[in-house]
């Protein structure tokens, strides 16, 4: 008798956990705060300064066009360019305007991208631009040289529309206004010059953080 109490016990208890973990399902991944013993900001403690507000890109008819100075012009859809290796990095965002956030980035290597393309010997420059319009522009050997990211997830979460969803570029060591958020198009140049919209209003072109962002 003991030993039928036992078995249907047992039963009882298998079949519940299996319910149970059926049952879990993850609703929504959640914010990483803590990494290796640093504490992180928020994705909710950035200040919303973009020139036209957030934008909210609709990712069925999204593409990243690689154009200019590349032996083959391509045009990706999100899964396209997220179907490669990704790679993380601990870095902090500096706004001109006084405020940082430092945040664990995800998301793909850009000289993944541009090597895919093929990069012309006369190209120095990227240009990358924006669904608002918005443009900025780094060295290629900067990008390169630096493992430079293009970051499709925040603290571990996938980037929020107001955050610069799908794609910002993780430009450290550069000022805020380098971290291009909803890039829809990056374009390998030959033109070091090339200004984007805070630099042609006076924002310095290298936009290096331990320099001063005018002049
Ligand atoms: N497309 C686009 N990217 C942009 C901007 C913008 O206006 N448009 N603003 C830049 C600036 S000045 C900063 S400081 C960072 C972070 O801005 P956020 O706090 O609005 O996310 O995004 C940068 N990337
Ligand atoms: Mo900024």
């Amino acid at each position: 008798m003991n030993r039928i109490v036992f078995v249907i016990f047992i039963a009882a208890v298998l079949l519940l956990s299996g319910c149970v973990s059926e049952e879990v399902r993850e609703l929504q991944e959640v914010e990483i705060r803590e990494y290796q013993g640093e504490n992180l900001s928020s994705i909710g403690d950035f200040r919303e300064n973009s020139i036209k507000g957030p934008q909210y890109i609709d990712i069925e008819n999204y593409s990243l066009e690689i154009t200019g100075l590349v032996e083959n012009t391509k045009s990706l859809s999100y899964d396209e360019v997220l179907n490669r290796q990704k790679y993380s990095k601990l870095v902090t965002l500096f706004c001109v305007e006084g405020w940082n956030a430092k945040i664990l980035w995800e998301g793909i290597l850009l000289k993944d991208l541009l090597n895919e393309a093929g990069i012309k010997p006369e190209a120095n420059t990227v240009i990358f631009y924006a669904y608002d319009g918005y443009s900025t522009s780094l060295p290629l050997d900067y990008i390169i040289g630096n493992d430079i990211i293009m970051a499709h997830k925040m603290n571990g979460v996938v980037m929020p529309s107001e955050r610069g969803f799908p794609f910002e570029l993780v430009a450290e060591e550069k000022w805020g206004y380098k971290w291009i958020k909803w890039i829809t198009k990056i374009e390998l140049s030959n033109d070091p010059e090339y200004r984007g919209y805070w630099e042609q209003r006076g924002y310095s072109n290298n936009g290096d953080l331990d320099k001063s962002f005018v002049g």
